[in-house]
């Protein structure tokens, strides 16, 4: 049985939109709330039949085209010997940062580690029970954005660590993401061998610079990331970057099969910005799950219609659905996706 997903990408005709959502697994669902009860958060990523678990929840509830594996873009820092908490009401917190070129050097590049083998154990458990239909979703952070998290150690409103670092120790900030483009390139290569059959490159603080500093800075590790996968495997990749509206026409030759959109710019717009290159994801704002069915309904068919007149078009929101997010509206969103007529 062929897959959805993968046939929009390879540019086959479908009869229906697929879609699936970013941080598909979460806190707005009750039976990941009852886990979360019993587990903390590490225990969960790290533990395979707890992650595999986790992972087919949304795929059952649902019913979207698509599984992401149940891990945290912060997991390599692990394998690099970082101490990584995530602390309830605040998120992931570093509690040694790296700031200073001693610290960089002591980080690990293991090929494989405990960690990422947990991941790779997961995603076999996973591809076992995933139904034939839908696919199996990789990811990891890009370079930059797991700098952000390295060096300011945990979420940040202005970055100004990872920016001094950038301005006042460009060596040693340039050593950092050598290493770090390693760890992931490594990270998604166990992912890819283990069976992840799409890999999308989560850029969450990739829009924080300015573009001439995102050319110099960032651009070229995540190049470097994407080419060195692609030197190894076929399966396709998405890149996702918050607020990258103003970015798209410089990341028009990335070699990605899918750019995933915000909600600041439309399909339209966005596909012109791109010159037609790419499959677009996207890009329902967050927040319209808060609304009323009617509501929902034409925000998703308006994005649905810009996605007809595009290279390809897979839906999902512009970012992470929000953990209150009502859980009926969730399906409900689906079911529109899955409703809507293609002619
Ligand atoms: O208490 C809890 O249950 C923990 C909340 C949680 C969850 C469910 C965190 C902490 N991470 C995750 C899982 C996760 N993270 C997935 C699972 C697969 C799925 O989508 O279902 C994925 C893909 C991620 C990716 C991730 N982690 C990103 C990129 C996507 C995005 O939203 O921009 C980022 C930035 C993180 C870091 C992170 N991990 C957790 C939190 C709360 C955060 C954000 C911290 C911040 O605001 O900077």
């Amino acid at each position: 049985m062929s897959k959805l997903i993968l046939n929009v990408i390879h540019g086959k005709k479908t009869n229906r939109i697929p879609i699936w959502i970013m941080r598909q697994a979460g806190r707005y669902l009750p039976q990941y709330q009852a886990l979360r009860k019993k587990y903390d958060i590490l225990t969960l990523f790290l533990t395979p039949e707890l992650a595999a678990e986790v992972t087919l929840q949304p795929v059952k509830i649902l019913d979207v085209d698509a599984a992401i594996i149940f891990s945290d873009i912060l997991i390599p820092c692990l394998s690099m010997g970082c101490k990584l908490e995530f602390i309830e009401g605040i998120g992931p917190v570093i509690s040694t940062p790296i700031r200073s070129l001693e610290d960089i050097k002591s980080l690990k590049i293991p090929y494989q580690s405990e960690e990422t083998k947990n991941v790779s154990e997961a995603i076999k458990i996973v591809k076992k029970k995933l139904s034939q239909d839908k696919a199996l979703i990789g990811f990891c952070a890009a370079p930059f954005t797991l700098a952000c998290y390295l060096v300011e150690g945990k979420a940040s409103r202005n970055f100004l660590h990872i920016k001094t670092l950038i301005y006042n120790q460009p060596k040693a900030f340039h050593l950092l993401m050598e290493k770090i483009s390693q760890i992931l390139i490594n990270y998604l290569r166990i992912q890819a061998e283990s069976g992840a059959e799409i890999l999308q490159i989560f850029d969450t603080w990739g829009g924080i610079l300015s573009p001439a500093d995102f050319t110099k800075f960032s651009r070229p590790y995540l190049e470097k990331l994407v080419s060195e996968f692609k030197k190894e495997f076929k399966q396709p990749l998405i890149y996702f970057m918050r607020g990258n509206g103003g970015f798209l026409h410089f990341l028009k030759d990335l070699p990605v099969e899918v750019m995933a959109i915000d909600w600041t710019i439309n399909l339209l717009d966005a596909s012109r910005c791109v010159e037609n290159r790419f499959i677009l994801q996207g890009n329902l704002d967050p927040a319209v799950l808060f609304s009323s069915k009617k509501i929902i309904k034409e925000k998703t068919e308006e994005i649905l219609l810009q996605g007809k007149k595009v290279k390809g078009h897979i839906f999902n929101l512009g970012h992470g659905i929000l953990p209150s997010t009502p859980m009926q509206n969730a399906r409900y969103l689906v079911d529109v996706v899955h409703n809507y007529i293609l002619k």
